[in-house]
């Protein structure tokens, strides 16, 4: 068996669910077509870690519609939808993730998709490419190149490269526009809501609503909780990120003040220890706190438990926890990504984009990769615009054009007044 998954008979589900999103997602689907007949990515092993959704299934049936062979795994202990996997592995895909996955799980599951001997991986967090690096360094030599998804592996990734210690080039597919301006944005900004009120229920007009962190995630989470009604504050480290979410008409606290007042609280920082023991200790009774960072160490749950004298999950990805002095503070899905713990991840439209940089990075690494440093490389803006452009026409919008003339003049340094 090549797979290894939660249930097979889910696949009829995964099956409706991953059709639903081919229907939401027009440039991916233009691709697989486009490129289904010649076939260029034949010849490539591609391993993948990256969160097992209907809408990674459209990106892997796409790939291999381009001629790949796939070896998969999830990149979150929670964030697999059991029924998309299911109907991967019925399509023959091998597959090797579950819902609820252990630490342990979580590494096997990895390891099983190198014994696959990729040429090309494909990251959300970069556990795959630190895995090949540290325990299989030879293997990591035959990897032509890949790619990494989110913010926080392209940051560790950078200064792994700085350091000399990639062993093959890598695509940061977040830092392209058509990625890290939509999806970070948009997509976290509603997914976390999402996953907010598929926990709780909550009324969101009203409560005051604290985003730790101001980057493209942050900015989305405070745009959708003001949209309902909420009021805002951020908290940031860095002064430009303050100052933006000032102008944007946010207040901004430190997180000791914020913790005094907040109801719910969002970490979006990619840092540790956002939120810890005195945090908890002057947060009012009753308040709401979530991630949706990669990573589940912003709110440090070690801290929450040991000031609580018992926890209740008293519904679905929602604790209960009771502090000594009889308040209560509720954790959203345990601490991880609230978005795709608790809902089902970032819409479908936006990952149409984010995922066709995936695909046509893959296609670039498989033609390019071998002539490429072994360092972090950008999306070219040539591949951007494309993707902007398909995007725009895929829903009917058509813009303008420079003349001929317009060209010359903005590289005229002639001119002047
Ligand atoms: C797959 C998703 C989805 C979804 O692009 C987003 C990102 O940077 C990740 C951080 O781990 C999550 C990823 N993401 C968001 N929504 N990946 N399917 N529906």
């Amino acid at each position: 068996m090549n797979y290894k998954i939660a249930d097979p008979e889910l696949a009829e589900q995964g099956r409706l669910k991953i059709r639903w999103a081919e229907s939401r997602m027009p440039v991916m689907m233009a691709l697989k077509e486009k490129y289904s007949e010649t076939k260029p990515l034949k010849g490539m092993r591609i391993a993948g870690c990256l969160h097992v959704t209907k809408e990674t299934a459209v990106l892997v049936k796409t790939l291999v519609a381009a001629g790949a062979e796939v070896s998969w795994s999830g990149c979150n202990p929670l964030s697999t939808q059991d029924d998309v996997a299911a109907a991967l592995a019925e399509e023959g895909i091998s597959v090797y993730a579950w819902h609820g996955l252990t630490k342990e799980d979580f590494y096997w599951c990895i390891e099983k998709t190198i014994e696959f001997e990729p040429t090309l991986t494909l990251d959300d967090g970069a556990d795959l490419i630190f895995t090949l690096h540290n325990k299989h360094p030879h293997l990591a030599d035959r990897v032509i190149g890949g790619t990494e998804e989110t913010t926080t592996g392209v940051h560790r990734l950078r200064a792994m490269g700085e350091a000399g210690k990639l062993r093959y080039p890598v695509i940061a597919v977040n830092d392209a526009e058509t990625k890290w301006d939509f999806d970070n944005v948009y997509g976290t900004g509603q997914s976390s809501i999402d996953g907010i009120l598929r926990s709780t229920n909550i009324l969101i007009a009203g409560k005051t609503f604290v985003v730790a962190g101001y980057g493209h995630c942050g900015k989305g989470c405070a745009m959708r909780a003001k949209g309902l009604g909420a009021n805002v504050i951020a908290t940031e480290i860095k002064p430009t990120a303050a100052l933006k979410a000032i102008l944007d008409g946010f207040r901004v606290l430190p997180m000791d003040e914020a913790a005094k007042i907040g109801d719910i609280f969002i970490t979006a920082t990619g840092m540790k220890d956002v939120i810890v023991k005195r945090h908890f200790e002057s947060m009012k009774n009753a308040a709401i706190v979530c991630n949706t960072g990669h990573y589940d160490c912003e709110i440090n749950i070690k801290d929450l438990e040991s000031l609580a004298v018992s926890k209740t999950e008293i519904r679905a990805n929602n604790e209960e926890y009771t502090m000594k002095d009889g308040r209560k503070i509720y954790l959203l899905a345990q601490g991880r990504l609230v978005n795709l713990a608790g809902a089902e991840g970032h819409p479908s439209e936006v990952m149409d984009m984010s995922f066709a940089n995936q695909f046509m990075s893959m296609m670039y690494l498989a033609k390019k990769g071998r002539n490429l440093d072994k360092k972090v490389h950008d999306i070219t803006e040539a591949q951007d615009q494309e993707i902007a452009g398909l995007k725009l026409g895929t829903m009917g919008i058509k813009i303008d054009e420079l003349t001929e003339d317009q060209i010359a003049y903005i590289s005229d340094y002639s001119a002047g007044t």
